[in-house]
């Protein structure tokens, strides 16, 4: 141990430890900006600087190392006006529009500016020449807002090992951008809005399309259908100051019947139903000596970057639509059918934790004659915003039921889905038990469960070894891809993510702030969220897809059975190099 003071008070710490880590660890907070915990650490901002005794200049914290003796000085008047300095030179070249910002409230440059006590912006001058991209279906990049902490550009090379956007430009003219400035439609970009999570400001945001949902429920022509995805429920209530983990599964419910949607319904049913699919396509696959491993297809980052990265090995992947894709299908055709209604005058609206999923929606392939699946994606944040613009008193709501008509109804494994693993535990359960033809022992397969970037298993099924993964995250997917073009891969099957952790981390989700992220209150906020998630599936009376009544009965009635060239027509897609 390394034995320090900071502000008087003696700490011990590990060798090779940050003065921030120290700080940290002895209760003391640093504020900080460009830092982020196992993604960013370059000491850029300056915002943590310390005055450490005998040095001759200040020292960032997140970056300068302990040594024994050290006597560091967080709150001394030359550390505080230094840092003050340095966010007034930021704010300098700010945009300054807080009143109107999307992240106005949930800023870290506005808490900076507010905790050190900055009243007016001290130089005003000549501005950085702004770049505003709101091209992409997905996400929008202002580069008036943007801090230069890098975080964004860190997360996108590590996580998903990609490198989309980088420093452009020198000096002044510096900006965070893809190669060239181009847009992020132009680029090899997922969309998976990761980046965005890590943006401490509003520079980098997802597309908003509230405006579109509020026309339509507007529109007396219109017959405007919700669902949400199962992660929604896990997080939604965070943007109401409910703790991380908290699950609002019937609030949610109320408020969205509150807003006016005609019908409420859960996307968890057509995870059932892309279940009976995907399980059925896996089984015809093992049968019938198809491609294998076979590759899940919910997540649309990941189908984006299968067709930029690893063309190649597309027909591994499911031909499996989506699970709100599926339901947009259904809606548009046997509700449309059975409710005498045009599916023009549908409108089917998705709430989802991503924002690949906007990007997913306008696919030339999820439309049919020339309607689309699902014609608007909320993020989660947005239906926050939605329900306070409605002035819904969402904490104090009621739980309510989603619509119970056709589609009400949910099993555990649909629950699930939203973290990773859940796919593969809720195909697991599906798949066992029709190849044995008995009902499982137990129905939780725990060894795919878990937020590790990779998990692998072996299991028994119907007197065959199986062996599956699990991936999320494009950086610990990589390493099972490149088995599979090297031809050495040992799995038949794989689930595959675009962000860390599943949908509960989706880029759509509720903001974690930098302070839970890099740990000084530390929140495992991945597994609260799962958590939320695996606890509705054992609250669940049925827990297999297959068991669902509404699912049987929409086969009885219309689809006929599982991979019928009616479920195919509507429930499968293509993917294109
Ligand atoms: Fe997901 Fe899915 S689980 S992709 O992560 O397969 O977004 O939650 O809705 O469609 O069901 C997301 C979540 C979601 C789909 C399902
Ligand atoms: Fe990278 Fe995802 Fe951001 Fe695109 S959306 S730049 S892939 S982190």
């Amino acid at each position: 141990k390394i034995n320090l003071k900071i502000n008087n008070i003696p700490v011990q710490a590990e060798p090779g430890s940050t003065i921030l880590q120290a700080a940290r660890a002895a209760g003391i907070q640093i504020p900080t900006l460009c830092y982020l915990k196992d993604v960013n650490k370059t000491g850029a901002c300056r915002v943590c600087t310390v005055e450490i005794k005998g040095a001759k200049s200040l020292g960032a914290a997140c970056v300068y190392p302990v040594s024994e003796g050290m006597e560091v000085f967080t709150n001394s008047q030359r550390a505080l006006e230094a840092r003050k300095h340095t966010v007034e030179l930021i704010l300098s070249n700010h945009c300054g529009d807080c009143l109107s910002c999307i992240r106005n409230q949930n800023c870290e440059l506005q808490k900076l500016a507010q905790q050190l006590g900055i009243r007016k912006v001290r130089y005003e001058g000549e501005k950085t020449p702004p770049t505003f991209d709101e091209v992409a279906p997905g996400i929008v990049r202002d580069t008036s807002k943007c801090v230069l902490c890098g975080r964004c550009i860190e997360t996108c090379k590590k996580v998903q090992g990609l490198g989309i956007l980088s420093f452009i430009n020198r000096g002044f003219n510096t900006k965070v951008a893809p190669v060239f400035d181009k847009s992020f439609n132009d680029v090899n970009c997922m969309q998976c809005g990761q980046c965005v999570n890590a943006c401490p400001v509003g520079a980098l945001f997802e597309k908003e399309d509230i405006h579109r949902v509020i026309e339509a429920l507007n529109d007396p022509a219109q017959h405007v259908v919700v669902q949400t995805a199962p992660a929604v429920r896990a997080a939604l209530g965070e943007e109401f100051g409910l703790p991380i983990g908290t699950r609002v599964t019937g609030k949610m419910a109320a408020a969205l019947r509150r807003i006016g949607f005609d019908r409420v319904y859960d996307t968890n049913y057509a995870a059932d139903l892309t279940i009976m699919e995907e399980g059925h396509e896996f089984i015809e696959r093992v049968q019938h000596q198809g491609v294998l491993p076979m590759i899940t297809s919910c997540s649309p980052g990941w189908i984006r970057y299968c067709e930029f990265e690893y063309p190649d090995l597309l027909e591994h992947l499911s031909s499996c639509k989506s699970p709100h894709m599926m339901f947009g299908a259904i809606l548009k055709s046997y509700y449309a059918q059975t409710h005498n209604l045009d599916p023009r005058k549908i409108t089917v609206v998705s709430i989802m934790p991503c924002t690949a999923k906007k990007a997913e929606v306008v696919r030339p392939e999820m439309r049919k004659d020339g309607v689309a699946d699902v014609d608007v994606v909320l993020t989660t944040r947005e239906l926050g915003r939605l329900i306070k613009m409605y002035g819904i008193n969402f904490e104090n709501l009621p739980d309510e039921d989603f619509d119970q008509d056709m589609f009400g109804q949910y099993s555990g494994a649909g629950v699930i889905f939203g973290a990773s693993g859940g796919v593969m535990e809720a195909a697991l359960r599906t798949v066992k038990e029709t190849l044995e033809n008995k009902p499982l022992d137990s129905l939780d397969f725990t060894v795919v469960r878990g937020m590790e970037g990779v998990k692998t298993a072996e299991l028994e099924v119907a007197g065959m070894q199986v062996k599956v993964a699990v991936a999320s995250s494009m950086s610990c997917a990589k390493p099972l891809l490149d088995e599979i073009r090297a031809g050495t891969s040992p799995y038949h099957f794989i689930e595959i993510m675009g962000c860390p952790g599943g949908c509960i981390n989706g880029g759509g989700q509720p903001i974690i702030n930098a302070s839970i992220r890099n740990g000084f209150r530390p929140i495992d906020w991945k597994k609260e969220r799962a958590k939320a998630l695996y606890d509705e599936d054992a609250l669940q009376s049925v827990r297999k897809s297959h068991e669902n009544p509404q699912i049987i009965a929409l086969y009885d009635q219309f689809l006929k059975e599982p991979g019928s060239p009616l479920a195919h027509e509507l429930l499968h897609t293509t993917y294109s190099k």
